[in-house]
């Protein structure tokens, strides 16, 4: 065999497992020299991450090289914490998976992962989970920011996974594409990769009744080739996303409709935070940004810091 090219799909400590183009999956290693060119993330291999492949024995096959990157989404290793962590790469489009209660994701959450998303313009889709669990409570909640988002310009779908004529509804979002699902611990992501490829048993845990959190029931990310094209990556539950590259300036400008405003402010290096004459802060006043969404805005701009950990 040649060098070849191939998709990895899974990294599990020092092997991955790679998806070649003729339909083969192999396991390799990575060739000693790459493991050091890049130490400052934990991870130098990621899931979704274009290799080239080398049969070095028969049997035996090495990652000699890594294709540039188009795109990556990183999560923080625990909260405030600048340790990151790539959790794949070469994403066409991102699934958040909301729930409203069981547990209950923050809207703080939902924001910080479509500011990446916004960064490297990969599409972003959000799905309210868990429908059949809703109060009314829950229910005016989910409308509500539904109606945020949806105004914003993201498309937002509302389901219940154990409705099967709802979750075919979804199913052509993912088709030709490379789709990652990301959300909390339990929201739910698993459970929808099973609809999507049957057959595929991906575990799926229940929410513990204490603290109506879910359990980590998926520990590491996975690409998962679909039946009718494409693929999707499983992630595991995730606290809290990092932030890609992005400096404080830069970062209203990942918050789509504050753009409408942004060139207005009176000064041009506004951060829109006290400075007069900011046409951003005079939109949250008069409602035409949404109130959480800016309270998104200056929590990732103060909880950043100025030295950014920078990626590439
Ligand atoms: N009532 C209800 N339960 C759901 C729904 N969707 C998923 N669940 C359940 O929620 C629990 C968690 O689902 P998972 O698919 O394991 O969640 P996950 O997002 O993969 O969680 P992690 O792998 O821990 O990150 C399971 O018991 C599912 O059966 C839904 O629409 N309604
Ligand atoms: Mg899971
Ligand atoms: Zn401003």
């Amino acid at each position: 065999m040649a060098m070849q090219p191939g998709i990895v799909l899974k990294s599990l400590g020092q092997l991955y497992d790679v998806l070649l183009t003729n339909g083969d999956k192999v396991t390799c290693t990575l060739k000693g020299n790459l493991r050091m060119k890049d130490i400052s993330t934990t991870n130098p291999v990621v899931v979704g991450d274009t290799v080239t492949i080398d049969e070095v024995a028969p049997g035996e096959y090495v990652i000699t090289e890594i294709a540039t990157r188009k795109n990556y989404i990183i999560r923080r290793s625990k909260k405030l914490s600048k340790q990151f962590q790539i959790i794949a790469s070469n994403i066409d489009r991102v699934f958040v998976m909301v729930t409203i209660t069981h547990p209950k994701t923050q809207n703080s959450f939902i924001d910080r992962i479509l500011t990446t998303a916004e960064a490297y313009q990969i599409d972003a889709h959000l799905i309210f989970n868990k429908i059949d669990l809703y109060s009314e409570k829950n229910k005016a909640d989910a409308e509500e920011r539904l109606t945020t988002y949806t105004q914003i310009g993201y498309p937002c779908h509302i389901v219940s996974l154990l409705d099967n004529q709802q979750v075919d509804s979804l199913k052509k979002l993912f088709i030709d594409k490379v789709s990652l699902i990301c959300g909390m611990s339990g929201t739910g992501k698993s459970t929808l990769i099973n609809y999507l490829v049957p057959g595929i048993n991906r575990k799926t845990g229940a929410i513990s009744k204490a603290h109506k959190k879910g359990t980590h029931m998926t520990t590491f990310s996975e690409m998962i080739p679909l039946p009718e094209g494409g693929f999707v990556v499983d992630t595991p539950g995730i606290q809290e996303f990092g932030l890609a590259d992005i400096s404080k300036y830069e970062l209203s400008q990942y918050f789509r409709e504050m753009n409408l405003y942004r060139n207005q402010c009176k000064f041009n290096s506004c951060l829109h935070t006290n400075e007069p004459g900011c046409a951003v802060m005079e939109a949250v006043n008069e409602g035409k940004i949404a109130v959480s969404r800016y309270e998104s805005y200056l929590s990732m701009l103060f909880n950043e810091g100025e030295e950014e950990v920078r990626y590439d």
